[in-house]
């Protein structure tokens, strides 16, 4: 494990918000970092840019670390499928940096064609967040369609969600309303971070509604004939776009060392339908 320049930025950052280093310890495990690293690292560390006690205590923390609703993985490297409340889930890939799996079994092909259809007739064009303002403003890093659904807005959406939260452990008012997105043959997301950067101004208005997100959950509802994938550049992974599976990933600590850049893959050929579930570590609203 090294200490990267990033690393050392995001340990200034989060001393700068206010973080001491029992929280900033935790984090760092959470990321997949060993406790020894983590100490080394603090310690050695200590107090780079830390600021006069007032500006601390007036400063918001971004991200409060302790009160992570997932710490990590849990079930990680112990079995192969999970009874998940009506269903057998199957983990298909595994990793620790990122903190990723692939997942099979948690939606039947039925239930992905009946999402399909309940969100069909309510797409619009997809919006990215605009960094300074945090407006939804178009972008051509991003070309799908998409909706949201309430919490619990239907029945088999209120089903999707408690199986959600049963297989990662999170309380399922911690998730942001399922959103459904549908791309053509071209359509893409070019690889991003799914986190609201602490250094932008408009992340605030996004933490403000249950702080920062800490997890994704990318289920694939159609299989697209050619292309559609999600990549992660950082570990060289690709996860092809099959119906019923889903791909996790979490990234307890808001930055790049999370190692969670990822992105869409074009469809060449055929569509793609996918519901992804954000997860934030307080209450969304
Ligand atoms: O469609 C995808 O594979 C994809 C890739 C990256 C979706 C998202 N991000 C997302 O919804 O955040
Ligand atoms: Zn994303």
């Amino acid at each position: 494990m090294q200490v990267t320049p990033e690393l050392i930025a995001w340990l200034d950052s989060q001393r700068q918000a206010g973080f001491g280093d029992e929280a900033l310890l935790k984090a760092l495990v959470n990321a997949g970092y060993t406790e020894a690293f983590s100490l080394g690292l603090l310690s050695e560390k200590k107090g780079a840019a830390v600021q006069p006690d007032a500006v601390r205590q007036s400063a918001q923390p971004v991200q409060t670390s302790s009160t992570l609703p997932v710490t990590s993985l849990a079930w990680f490297g112990q079995q192969s499928t999970y009874p998940v409340l009506d269903v057998d889930v199957q983990v298909l890939v595994q990793m620790k940096h990122p903190q990723l799996a692939v997942f099979e079994g948690l939606l039947t092909d039925a239930e992905c064609d009946a999402l399909i259809e309940q969100a069909r007739s309510r797409l619009s064009s997809s919006l990215t967040v605009d960094s300074d303002s945090g407006d939804s403003v178009a972008h051509q890093a991003r070309v799908s369609s998409g909706m949201f659904f309430q919490r619990g807005e239907t029945e088999l959406v209120g089903l999707l969600e408690r199986r959600m939260s049963t297989l990662l452990g999170f309380p399922e008012n911690h998730g942001e309303g399922l959103q459904i997105l549908n791309y053509k043959p071209g359509g893409k997301y070019d690889p991003h971070q799914d986190y609201f950067d602490p250094a932008q101004s408009g992340s605030h208005v996004h933490l403000k509604r249950g702080g920062q997100r800490i997890g994704t959950l990318i289920c694939y509802l159609n299989t697209p004939q050619s292309g559609g994938g999600t990549v992660f550049p950082d570990v060289g992974l690709t996860v092809s776009a099959v119906r019923g599976r889903a791909v996790y990933f979490a990234y307890p600590v808001a930055h790049v060392s999370s190692a969670c850049l990822h992105g869409g893959n074009p469809v060449i050929e055929g569509e793609k339908w996918i519901a992804t579930k954000w997860i934030r570590e307080s209450v969304f609203q």
